[in-house]
């Protein structure tokens, strides 16, 4: 069984962007790889990966819950010059609830954060270092759907089902060959949404799911990629490949490699663009709200084409 400390320490990033970087990976986008990233914009056509903020999420309560949307005014009662009226609304939700980045606060082990900040630094004020803020100019660029299923020639991969280098190669290869390369921004598909889409919360989205394993970690690092998403709830395969350690991928990526993940994205419309015209390649834009020193923020991302 691979340590994922030993991993972690192999891969680390700590110190690569200065001693007080709190932004990780998302320094590999420069901007001449933003600029390079903005030209891959043809055809003018938006795909929305962003899933609904209300009640059909695929919460149920055991770690989160889904968003709820209360509206205050809707109009009524309301007495204001030349007939006036508005609508205001409250939008209350755990902010890992939905399609998201999580901060490089999120996650941490051994009392350290990324780049060696120390983690009682994050009290009930939020986190004074790493938080999503410090993201606040964006996360943009070029980004990369592979489609894993389609590899193995199935609509879902099942919980616990690890991706491998092996499997991100093969995708790389059926789809043309597309380069994943530095500055750029990793889709993995595990049609775990779709499979959510299909069988709703019974198929236990949140009980488990498909995705990265502690290889993959690797291949990212290898290629210097900036940011990876996924259209599960948590990047890597649940349960994962050592049950001595919860969420080892999280561990390493977030808080040895300093990279931003982004979680719960829909991919099911872009996927099928992709197959139809063959381009796996876009722009990508996925702006975190500013909310100060939070662990994350829930995103609209959003493929441009
Ligand atoms: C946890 O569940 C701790 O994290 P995430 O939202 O990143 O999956």
């Amino acid at each position: 069984m691979t340590d994922f400390r030993v991993v972690g320490e192999r891969l680390r990033n700590w110190g690569r962007w200065g001693d007080d970087d709190e932004r990780g990976t998302v320094n590999l986008i420069t901007p001449e790889r933003l600029a390079a990233a903005g030209r891959l914009i043809h055809k003018g056509r938006i795909f929305d990966l962003g899933i609904d903020l209300d009640g059909t999420g695929p919460q149920n309560g055991r770690f989160r819950i889904n968003p709820v949307h209360l509206m205050s005014e809707t109009g009524a009662e309301q007495v204001f010059p030349g007939g006036f009226r508005y609508a205001d609304g409250y939008l209350f939700m755990p902010i890992q609830a939905s399609s998201q980045w999580d901060a490089l606060a999120h996650v941490f082990y051994d009392g350290l954060l990324y780049n060696g900040h120390p983690a009682d630094e994050l009290t009930v004020k939020g986190a004074a270092r790493c938080g999503i803020d410090k993201q606040g100019k964006g996360i943009a660029g070029r980004g990369v759907l592979l489609d894993i299923p389609a590899v193995r020639g199935v609509p879902w991969l099942e919980a616990g089902e690890v991706i491998t280098p092996d499997d991100l190669d093969a995708a790389i290869a059926a789809q043309g060959g597309v380069s994943v390369g530095a500055g750029d921004i990793l889709l993995v598909r595990t049609g775990w949404r779709r499979k959510f889409l299909e069988q709703g919360q019974e198929a236990g989205f949140m009980a488990g799911e498909p995705g990265l394993g502690l290889a993959s970690c690797q291949w990212l690092r290898d290629r210097d990629v900036a940011a990876v998403c996924a259209d599960n709830w948590a990047v890597e395969a649940l349960p994962g490949e050592d049950p001595g350690a919860f969420l080892a991928v999280h561990m390493v990526l977030i808080r040895d490699m300093g990279m931003t993940l982004g979680e719960i994205l829909d991919f099911e419309e872009l996927t099928e663009d992709c197959r139809a015209d063959g381009r796996w390649e876009f722009f990508f834009a996925a702006p975190p709200l500013k909310i100060t020193r939070a662990a994350g923020s829930p995103i609209n991302p959003l493929a441009i084409k």
